[in-house]
């Protein structure tokens, strides 16, 4: 009886482990699905400095395990450092990276750059951003237009954020009030012409040059931003984008854009500390409590249209409209946002080159063999440029 009993006490002391094992599971896997969530829709984002429960602090292996690592380059990304640290790690790591391509044979060459190239560069290094060469024509647009009819698109349930979860619809049956609809990156991905844009070897060799390392294709996305009356935040409150500690965006915009479809824009010259650095000094000139009130303000991750303006004269802003077609490189550690449409919708292209993969994104990978003719463009990966071949393996093989 006594056995039985110490039997069963074992027993629900053993459940009770397993389940508090369970919940510890439990919470962290809800900490990365939260974390991960927040990243993708790119929601404001906490500091990482929580301890995660790990089952295995006394193992050998505690703090060695590549996610341990990730975790502390996240951390370091979304709060752990100031912007003065975030651009020496970005340096490092870009050497760090451009070193070890290096060792494999690939080599980032800027005096190899076109005068295109070189004069797109030197406007992403003083300004922070530069208009290019439009990356589709209009019958092209027409063509993706066509395309996208019968795909489904990602929303969020209560409209704006993914605080209520998200559904899939096509864009005819989304529900009213929604603001943001975004394509299934394999229906983006899988298509020519965003293949052909993913793989534009002019592309990928400018912003190698401007980034000073073969880049990485972290994220490729085609959304569509509506006019709405729910609350708007995230991306479209003015902020400095920490997916990564040195990164480079290219938008392409497939709908005409005017002041009243949601025009992106960015405040020039905050991109680089160095520069900020002099424009602050210049600015608050013999003003040392505005100067420290300035970078105390600079770190937080979202700021207010009035207080964006209160520091920056109009003239700095850029404020990117244009026929569909319109294409632009732009450093996203400076400051910008989408602003909220308030007639016509807009759809957009994007690419984001990093110098790290973005550890939070999770991709599908597509076989260039099985799409085959689909795609323009050597459809063996082994004669593919080789910046462009390694700037795409996250995403095709
Ligand atoms: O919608 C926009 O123009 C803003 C997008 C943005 O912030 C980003 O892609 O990092
Ligand atoms: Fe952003």
């Amino acid at each position: 009886m006594r056995s039985v009993r110490a039997l069963m006490t074992l027993r629900a002391l053993r459940i009770a482990g397993i389940k508090i094992f369970l919940r510890a599971y439990v919470i962290e896997g809800r900490c990365f699905a939260k974390l991960a969530h927040a990243l993708n829709s790119r929601q404001a984002m906490q500091p990482v400095t929580s301890p995660q429960p790990t089952p295995d602090i006394f193992s050998p292996e505690f703090l060695l395990r590549g996610q341990d690592l990730q975790r502390l380059i996240l951390m370091m990304l979304k709060g752990g450092l100031g912007k003065k640290a975030r651009d020496e790690v970005g340096e490092t790591a870009a050497r760090f990276v451009a070193n070890s391509a290096a060792g494999y044979g690939l080599i980032v060459d800027e005096s190899q750059l076109s005068q295109t190239g070189q004069k797109t560069i030197a406007a992403l290094r003083h300004a922070g951003c530069a208009y290019i060469k439009n990356m589709f024509s209009p019958a092209e647009i027409d063509e993706i237009l066509a395309y996208l009819n019968d795909k489904p698109v990602r929303y969020f349930n209560n409209g704006h954020d993914g605080a209520a979860g998200e559904s899939r619809a096509l864009i005819e049956s989304l529900p009213t009030n929604t603001r943001f609809g975004y394509y299934l990156e394999p229906d983006i991905c899988g298509y020519p012409l965003f293949y052909r844009a993913v793989h534009d070897v002019d592309l990928v060799h400018t912003v190698a040059a401007y980034l000073q390392t073969p880049p990485t294709i972290s994220t490729v996305s085609l959304w569509w931003s509506f006019p709405s009356e729910v609350p708007t935040g995230g991306m479209q409150l003015f902020h400095h984008d920490r997916g990564d500690f040195r990164s480079c965006n290219l938008f392409v915009y497939l709908t005409d854009v005017s002041a009243t479809s949601g025009p992106h824009a960015f405040v020039k010259h905050t991109q680089n500390f160095a520069i900020l650095t002099e424009w602050a000094k210049a600015r608050f000139v013999n003003d040392p409590i505005s100067l420290n009130n300035f970078w105390v303000w600079m770190e937080n991750h979202r700021k207010g249209d009035k207080e964006v303006y209160s520091f920056f004269p109009q003239n700095q802003l850029e404020v990117f409209t244009g026929p569909r077609g319109t294409s632009f490189l732009e450093d996203t550690r400076g400051l910008h946002k989408g602003t909220p449409p308030e007639v016509e919708a807009r759809l957009a292209f994007e690419i984001v080159f990093s110098t790290l993969p973005k550890y939070n994104e999770t991709h599908t990978l597509l076989s260039r063999a099985e799409l085959g003719s689909a795609v323009t463009g050597p459809p063996d990966s082994n004669s593919l440029d080789p910046l462009v071949r390694y700037a795409t393996r996250l995403i095709y093989r």
